[in-house]
């Protein structure tokens, strides 16, 4: 494929060499048109860039300023700049063989002084993706309206004591879908940074999460009319920056989702940081909402073990990937979702090539751990173990159990005839060792 080669000069298009490639600007595992099973990798994965990261990140920190310069952000006029930062991003992505991205609305284009001007120009940048989509063949997986980042969020967006500020967050989900509409976005994202509260002194928590409700739906109902038949996601996360944010972790959504009747628009976008956060694995919350029917799309990044916060480092870690890949093979793998990387090279990686490696490590990292999920589904010896452990629920008086045909006096008889069970082992090294061997 032809690319511009403006902003990341000197970076070709990445190729995969296979695995014994010493070229460190090349794929060692990421073969897109490697087929696994019956989907090839690209349509497995569906890796998408994420806007605000990859060409929004300065490398800026609470303690300290830019140590980046973003070289398609020096021209005077903001619609100017979103142009040349939407060419940067088109080439990266082009160059990095990536098939989708992601964006919030002001990551295309700075905020107005009205909502008026921000729509304006929100829309020429709208116009402008179109022509590059179109020239390129990379599609939006989702878009997103940013709710945290301005002051007048400061209290919650659809959860704000304040109804002006609701119906300015109103307002910017509405430009937002229309973005997302307009570019044939298959997915509209939901994460709710404000959407909680730092005390609950001065919070009237049950009111607050039933505007969120009211506002979701507001939200689905808009979207459906005006012709948005792709996915509504709830990206959960603990904390952060709310003390307490509502959507918590994939059972407090799920939850809320069936309280307010919103189970049949909305599906969870899990992100493997937020999952830490809350003190579970990746792999149990994408256990829970597949458990749901409701395992939407993911962001794709790691934590630090010895850090309490938000790290959003690359992922690399091949062993918990294929856990995860294991729950997700296991729910019939992506439909309208994909795996977005929401990550960030660290604050002194400060080269653009970096942005490079850390794309290619992620995908590779990805790839390792398709590879060895298929590898031991085909194998079966993993999946048969796990369903031998259940196996007394499979004949006899268990399976009675198991289709509510006994009661609890039953099982107290089945229970004194019996006597005490025998120990059997949960063998868990033996399952650790086995998913080892395919990693
Ligand atoms: C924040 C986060 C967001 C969402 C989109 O932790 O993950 O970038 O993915 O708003
Ligand atoms: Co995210």
């Amino acid at each position: 494929m032809k690319t511009d080669n403006r902003y990341f000069k000197g970076i070709p298009v990445i190729q995969y060499e296979g695995k014994d490639s010493k070229n460190p600007l090349a794929f060692r595992h990421y073969n897109a048109r490697q087929k696994v099973g019956r989907k090839t990798m690209e349509e497995h994965l569906r890796f998408a860039v994420a806007y605000w990261h990859s060409f929004g990140g300065t490398g800026s920190d609470p303690f300290g300023m830019p140590t980046r310069s973003l070289p398609w952000s020096t021209a005077k006029d903001p619609v100017q700049r979103g142009y040349d930062k939407m060419d940067a991003a088109f080439e990266f992505i082009a160059k990095m063989g990536i098939p989708f991205y992601c964006f919030h609305d002001y990551d295309l284009v700075e905020e107005g002084d009205t909502l008026k001007q921000s729509e304006e120009r929100l829309q020429k940048l709208v116009e402008y993706a179109r022509k590059k989509q179109k020239e390129t063949g990379i599609k939006l997986l989702w878009g997103t309206a940013n709710l945290f980042s301005h002051p007048r969020y400061m209290n919650g967006a659809a959860t704000n004591p304040d109804f002006h500020v609701v119906c300015h967050a109103a307002a910017q989900v509405k430009h937002a879908i229309d973005a997302t509409v307009e570019l044939g976005g298959t997915n509209y994202v939901f994460w709710g940074g404000r959407e909680g509260y730092l005390s609950l002194l001065n919070t009237d928590m049950k009111r607050e999460q039933e505007h969120m409700a009211r506002f979701l739906h507001m939200a689905r109902d808009y979207g459906r009319k005006h012709g948005f038949k792709g996915t509504f996601l709830i990206e959960p996360k603990p904390m952060e920056p709310s003390k307490h944010q509502y959507d918590f972790d994939a059972a407090t959504v799920i939850a809320f989702l069936r309280e307010f009747d919103l189970i049949h628009d909305f599906k969870l976008n899990i992100e493997v940081n937020h999952a830490t956060l809350a003190n579970h694995t990746f792999a149990h919350e994408l256990q829970v909402a597949a458990n749901a029917g409701l395992l939407g799309s993911m962001d794709a990044n790691r934590g630090d073990y010895q850090n309490g916060w938000d790290t959003d480092q690359f992922p690399n870690n091949v062993i918990e990937l294929t856990e995860a890949m294991l729950v997700l093979l296991g729910a019939g793998g992506l439909k309208t979702g994909g795996i977005n990387f929401d990550a960030k090279v660290r604050r002194n990686s400060t080269d653009p090539v970096d942005l490079v490696y850390a794309h290619i490590g992620g995908m590779d990292a990805f790839a390792r751990a398709l590879l060895a999920a298929q590898a031991i589904l085909e194998d079966g010896e993993y999946t048969s173990l796990r369903k031998k452990r259940y196996a007394s629920f499979d004949t006899g008086k268990g399976k009675q159990f198991a289709n509510g045909k006994l009661s609890l006096e039953d099982l107290q008889q089945l229970a004194k005839r019996n006597g005490d069970p025998e120990s059997i082992s949960g063998r868990q090294e033996y399952f650790e060792n086995l998913l080892n061997r395919f990693c």
